[in-house]
């Protein structure tokens, strides 16, 4: 068993901005917007909501992250609640299902305001499609709107401004959200009905997922046969199998690098998710069983925090 330090806690740099924001030409909304869950996606995303010049009211369940967006202009409240009643549109960005549905249903939540009127919900969690209906439901049995806006991309594609957004539900809502998007995504996509942008982003992390586990035996095999791991990189980068995410990838598993840019426990999340909504249709998805076989080992290993790259060590075992 390796021994294993936790990947340092990387304090969000306020003043740093893509580079991509000053071409944006973005002109923000006069709307004001709530933000719940200040984590490593959230903060980049509101730091960059305040510079491009929306007005952002915040909250954290550790209190403390918010203390840089207060000084960065932002308004902090007490409860979701509150941040429900000083917004017209509000956005989530937590760890999971539980939490997401948490901050709605829960103690404090969204709900507890019972009119929602004028007020409209986005689900940035990823979240599977029955909790996001779940949400969006709850959202309009008190006359709110509801989008789910999945945010497809790493941490640092998130600080680039280079996410991908996968949105379903309502279109107005949408529209109202785009000078948001702008800012934080290089593509948006409205793809129809709540619980649609839900599938598409668990199909794309389960490509992810299973292209990782096969870049990390195959690595793990060259390491057996002490072939240099940056060798096979450098003609992997010749071959047509190329990604720019394999790519890089590859190099944190031959550095041993696994700071976190997509969390494993995200990872593996997503994939419990996916074979759950594969199971409910009977479908048999037997190569992601076993990559999430993978990724739940990996994490039983204590990589939890770290890069999903991190499959790479189990594999050397
Ligand atoms: P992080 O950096 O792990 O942050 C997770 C955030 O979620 C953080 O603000 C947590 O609050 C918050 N959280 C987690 N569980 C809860 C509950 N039960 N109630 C309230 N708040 C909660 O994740 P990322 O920012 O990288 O990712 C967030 C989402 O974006 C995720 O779904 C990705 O797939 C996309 P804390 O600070 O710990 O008090």
């Amino acid at each position: 068993r390796p021994v294993v330090t936790r990947p340092e806690t990387q304090a969000i740099d306020m003043n740093s901005r893509s580079n991509t924001l000053a071409d944006r030409d973005i002109v923000p909304s006069d709307l004001t917007f709530g933000f719940l869950g200040l984590g490593m996606m959230g903060s980049t995303i509101v730091k960059d909501l305040i510079y491009t010049g929306h007005k952002v009211v915040v909250w954290n369940r550790t209190i403390d992250k918010c203390q840089p967006f207060v000084e960065a202009g932002a308004e902090v409240k007490d409860t979701p609640m509150d941040v429900v009643e000083a917004a017209d549109i509000i956005f989530c960005c937590v760890s999971d299902p539980k939490g997401a549905k948490d901050l709605v249903f829960g103690n404090c939540g969204v709900l507890q305001l019972k009119d929602l009127r004028n007020k409209a919900y986005v689900e940035m969690s990823t979240v599977d499609p029955d909790t996001s209906l779940d949400i969006g439901e709850g959202i309009k049995q008190c006359n709110g709107r509801y989008l789910e806006a999945q945010i497809h991309g790493s941490r640092q594609e998130a600080a680039e401004g280079m996410l991908i957004i996968l949105a379903g539900g309502d279109r107005t809502v949408f529209e109202e959200c785009h000078s948001c998007f702008k800012t934080i995504a290089k593509n948006t996509f409205f793809l129809g009905n709540v619980g649609n942008a839900c599938k598409v982003n668990l199909i794309l992390q389960t490509i992810q997922a299973v292209s990782l586990v096969g870049l990390a035996e195959a690595l793990a095999l060259a390491d057996r046969f002490s072939i240099s791991l940056n060798d096979i990189i450098d003609i992997f980068d010749l071959t047509s199998m190329k990604s720019p995410l394999l790519l890089a990838k590859g190099k944190e598993m031959a550095k041993g690098d696994f700071n976190p840019q997509q969390p494993l426990s995200h990872m593996q999340r997503d994939l419990r998710l996916v074979l759950n909504m594969a199971e409910n249709l009977d479908q048999s998805m037997p190569v992601t069983s076993i990559t999430n076989e993978v990724f739940k080992h990996t994490k039983r290993l204590g990589y939890s925090e770290h890069d999903s790259s991190a499959v790479f060590v189990r594999s050397r075992f």
